[in-house]
């Protein structure tokens, strides 16, 4: 039996009505889960030890495994971060947050593209993107994305290819797209408040949680200082 015209229409309202509602909470700490930093640690234990913390939203980031692996973990971290009240995004891959029921995916430059993957998402699958500049946030924002991340912007071990960003291009993007911006690249608890001062609504961290000896407070001061660096801000 297909369904009713109308019966599609409440279907829609209600993914619209999730895409609201996970947009809102696109705020705060937000751990990027890199198994080739997180080691011989368990990335689940990581990623609950994280969201103890006081992270909003983790990413799995995985170059190593293949999909199989990346769909198992994805469905685990998940479950981690619902448990947790907090988001979780696949990165690259939009086949696999699909299957694992992941709140969004996040797509880099050279990845599929936003407008592509929005075609084919369903619209309670949040999208975020990479971008350097305005222009490719802008790019972004009219191809459907639901946050843009800035970087790079603090010197990192943990990515080869980056172009350098700054605070006030995370501003100019922020005033510019008028979407939630993450800021990204050597995010650390010594730079994370200037960050936050600078109007990013996410900082995201992969090194400053993932290799942290302790887990649990390295997320907690980052999220602190993060707090009160978003508490001036207007
Ligand atoms: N994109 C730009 S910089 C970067 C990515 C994925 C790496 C950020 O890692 P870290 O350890 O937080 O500097
Ligand atoms: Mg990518």
């Amino acid at each position: 039996m297909t369904p009713s015209a109308a019966a599609k229409r409440r279907s829609e309202a209600l993914r619209e009505g999730t895409a609201r509602a996970r947009r809102a909470r696109l705020a705060g700490l937000y751990v990027v889960l890199d198994p080739d930093i997180v080691g011989e640690r368990d990335i689940i234990q990581v990623a609950r030890e994280a969201v103890a913390g006081g992270a909003a939203v983790l990413q799995l980031r995985d170059k190593k495994n293949d999909k199989g692996r990346q769909l198992e973990l994805s469905r685990a971290l998940q479950r981690v971060a619902a448990e947790g009240h907090a988001l979780f995004f696949v990165n690259d891959h939009v086949d696999v947050a699909l299957l694992a029921g992941a709140d969004g995916v996040h797509l880099g430059q050279r990845d599929i593209p936003v407008a592509e993957a929005r075609r084919i998402l369903p619209r309670n699958v949040l999208i975020g993107a990479s971008t350097n500049n305005v222009a490719e946030a802008m790019r972004a924002k009219a191809d459907g994305a639901d946050y843009v991340s800035v970087g790079c912007l603090y010197p990192t071990r943990t990515k080869g290819d980056t172009r350098p960003a700054t605070l006030d291009m995370l501003r100019a993007v922020k005033q510019a797209a008028g979407l939630p911006v993450c800021a990204i690249g050597g995010v650390n608890a010594g730079n994370i408040a200037e960050v936050a001062r600078a109007g990013a609504d996410m900082a995201s961290v992969i090194r400053a949680v993932c290799a942290a000896p302790d887990v649990v407070a390295a997320a907690r001061l980052l999220a602190s200082r993060f707090r009160q660096g978003r508490a001036g801000v207007s």
